[in-house]
């Protein structure tokens, strides 16, 4: 049984030295080293019938054959390289996997969702508009007739004379307010065009405007709800002022500054040393537009205000240049 052993070792060796391809080596494994049918496997089913006194020593010596023909057999394997693919191609399923890089929402989309998730928290409804509007929405209804000089300010996308891409998101609100009755509170979120372009301005940009219209709404009721915005979207101890301006659809309207998040008021280069930050247009509705989508402004009063979001993101995170949102290089985009 020894010569036994020992021939069939000779004999694997050389079986393993031809062995020249993952096929051959399979082939290989099964003849030589096979728990069922293996030739080693049949060689010790005899060791029941060696005499009593040998079987130790031969149960050993198989056994060191057998480990040191699957050490070889490993060693080959690695040398050849193993499993092939649907190709054909060796691969070796020992390594580690390649991770698929995962993609990440746009910082504008990041922010936008912010903005949207703390005026949830404060109440208001989300709702959506067309990107393609009516002229009437845009601008007739937010008290902008035909040849009023705001109409200038806007650098319209027209695509027909009365078919237009919506300059500001608020024709949305004017969409809604025709519709519902009050108490309402509603923001819409989404991209706006303005034929304008340079470091600061690109032609499509992302606003999110807002309106609140109910019995006796006042402008203390726009500060409270603009300041808690502003402190939850920067920082809870942050200063703000209010500041007149005008938009033709409120009266009064006020501009929102923030102190700068650079230098938090001292006056740097980014707050053109006035230590302020705008960062929204708002005002009390005016009477005009709550008459034109048939509310009784004796009855009601509301606050509205609009941001937008690419300036927003940009002070959050220090962005200096606008055109980084479009250019769409990961070495940008993936730091959000
Ligand atoms: C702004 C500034 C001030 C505004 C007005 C309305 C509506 F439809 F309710 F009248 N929505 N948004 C508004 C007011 C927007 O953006 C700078």
């Amino acid at each position: 049984m020894e010569t036994q052993l020992r021939a069939l070792q000779q004999e694997a060796l050389d079986a393993l030295e031809q062995a020249a391809d993952s096929a051959s080596l399979e082939a290989f494994r099964i003849t030589y080293l096979g728990r069922k049918g293996g030739r080693l496997t049949a060689i010790l089913r005899q060791l029941g019938s060696a005499a009593p006194e040998e079987r130790p020593r031969l149960g050993q010596l198989a056994n060191e054959i057998k480990a040191d023909l699957e050490r070889r057999f490993d060693e080959r394997k690695q040398v050849i390289g193993g499993d092939t693919g649907a190709s054909g191609q060796q691969i070796d399923l020992s390594l580690p996997g390649r991770y698929l890089p995962f993609g990440s929402l746009h910082p504008i989309t990041q922010v936008m969702e912010e903005i949207c998730a703390i005026f949830e928290g404060l109440g208001f409804a989300v709702a959506e508009g067309p990107d393609v509007e009516a002229d009437y929405y845009n601008f007739e209804a937010l008290n902008i007739p035909q040849h009023h000089p705001a109409r200038d300010m806007h650098d319209t996308f027209y695509v027909t004379d009365s078919i237009l891409l919506r300059t500001h998101t608020s024709p949305m609100q004017a969409r809604i307010m025709e519709k519902q009755d009050p108490p309402l509170r509603y923001i819409s979120p989404g991209k706006v065009y303005r034929c304008d372009s340079d470091i600061t301005h690109t032609p499509m940009f992302h606003q999110v405007e807002g309106f609140l219209v109910d019995r006796d709404v006042s402008f203390a009721d726009l500060k409270g709800v603009l300041t808690s915005f502003s402190q939850r979207m920067f920082s809870s101890d942050l200063a703000l002022r209010f500041r007149p301006s005008f938009f033709p659809f409120t009266e009064p309207s006020a501009e929102v500054d923030i102190a700068c998040v650079i230098c938090s008021g001292k006056g740097c280069r980014v707050c053109k040393q006035t230590g302020w930050l705008e960062i929204l247009g708002s005002g009390l509705i005016d009477p005009a537009v709550l008459t034109q989508v048939g509310y009784d402004p004796d009855i009601y009063s509301g606050f509205a205000f609009g941001m937008g979001v690419e300036r927003i993101a940009m002070l959050k995170y220090g962005i200096d240049d606008i055109r980084l949102y479009y250019e769409n290089d990961l070495r940008f985009l993936s730091q959000f």
